[in-house]
């Protein structure tokens, strides 16, 4: 019997929690962050249920955990954990992590105002803008995106008949657009949004394989991207994100930005070049760039980047104790 203290940052970036693991993580084997995040799968998994879900954290609780790099060409490496799990790549989670990472000194870049990640979907490039010593914002340039496949056609069991793109952009979103049976997200409230996506991502599993080309470890249609049309002054667009079993991004989802940036990209919407500013449900902004075009096993995409802010809203020491009944957290 132990208890186990793990020391957080918590925050949140744009509104969507993020809790920093600096101390406490267990050490991974593996040559490549995807084999780390594996083993952290296997026999570790019982930090991040303990740590993401009631009663130390809830259902939009996400995370990190730092690490060594297992690449020359990287600073650090971070393995994200999630209520949903451990995605391979966090948009939020990566722009609240290094802000709180530098601010804390827990990472020394070698160039002022860059670093580099090693994260399991890949290297993600970060510029930041330092003001007094406190992070004003990070732009990460993140893992290639594409548009995996348009138009699929499911039914949902409330609204019907939907049609939806599913793209990649470090995770795989069905994105939601305009349509006879969904006209915007400002029509339904955040449980609501919460309750058709559930639904909606087992039918498109049920009849689908979602599988990265290159990285076949990445598989799975995990978020759900419901648009409507924008509200703030510069916004392109809005978005609410669906992940995990109950939690809608209050954040405008850097994973879920980029995947709709390399759909609109193949739809001729956005070229190299271009910006897209994002907006979330609550209002928060990120700044989406199309930075190149590229290919992903011969398909065409883009790299995207996108950029946001974070702010610390604390520092937490927070204990699993294995007499607790409750140490690897529940959900209702
Ligand atoms: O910002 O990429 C993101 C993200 C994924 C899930 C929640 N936020």
């Amino acid at each position: 019997m132990a208890r186990h203290a793990f020391f957080c940052l918590d925050g949140h970036t744009c509104g969507n929690p993020v809790r920093l693991v600096a101390g406490g993580g267990p050490l991974l084997n593996g040559a490549t962050m995807l084999e780390r995040r594996a083993h952290f799968l296997a026999e570790f998994d019982w930090i991040r249920t303990g740590l993401m879900f009631e009663p130390r954290g809830h259902d939009m609780m996400s995370g990190s955990i730092l690490y060594p790099p297992t690449r020359d060409d990287c600073d650090i490496a971070v393995l994200y954990i999630e209520t949903s799990g451990c995605l391979p790549m966090c948009g939020h989670g990566t722009i609240g992590t290094v802000t709180m990472a530098l601010e804390h000194g827990l990472v020394r870049p070698k160039t002022p105002g860059r670093l580099m990640l090693d994260t399991p979907a890949g290297p993600v490039a970060i510029e930041y803008r330092e003001e007094g010593g406190f992070i004003e914002e990070v732009r990460l340039t993140n893992v290639p995106a594409y548009l995996h496949a348009e138009a699929i056609e499911v039914d949902h069991p409330t609204l019907g008949r939907l049609t939806v793109d599913v793209a990649y952009g470090g995770n795989f979103y069905a994105i939601v657009d305009p349509q006879e049976n969904f006209r915007d997200i400002a029509d339904y409230s955040a449980s609501q949004l919460v309750e058709m996506s559930a639904s909606l991502r087992t039918a498109l599993n049920a009849q689908s394989e979602f599988v990265h080309p290159l990285h076949p470890e990445i598989k799975g249609l995990s978020h759900i991207l419901w648009t409507g049309e924008p509200r703030a002054e510069g916004a392109h667009a809005r978005n609410a994100v669906f992940y995990g079993d109950k939690a809608i991004d209050r954040s405008p989802c850097g994973t879920g930005t980029s995947a709709r940036m390399a759909q609109w990209a193949a739809k001729g919407r956005l070229k190299p070049g271009d910006n897209f500013v994002h907006e979330s449900i609550i209002g928060s902004l990120f700044k989406g760039r199309v930075e190149k075009a590229v290919e992903i096993a011969g398909r065409p995409a883009i790299v995207p980047s996108v950029a946001g802010w974070a702010r610390l809203t604390g520092l937490n020491t927070i204990f699993i104790d294995d007499r607790d009944p409750f140490a690897h957290g529940f959900q209702v």
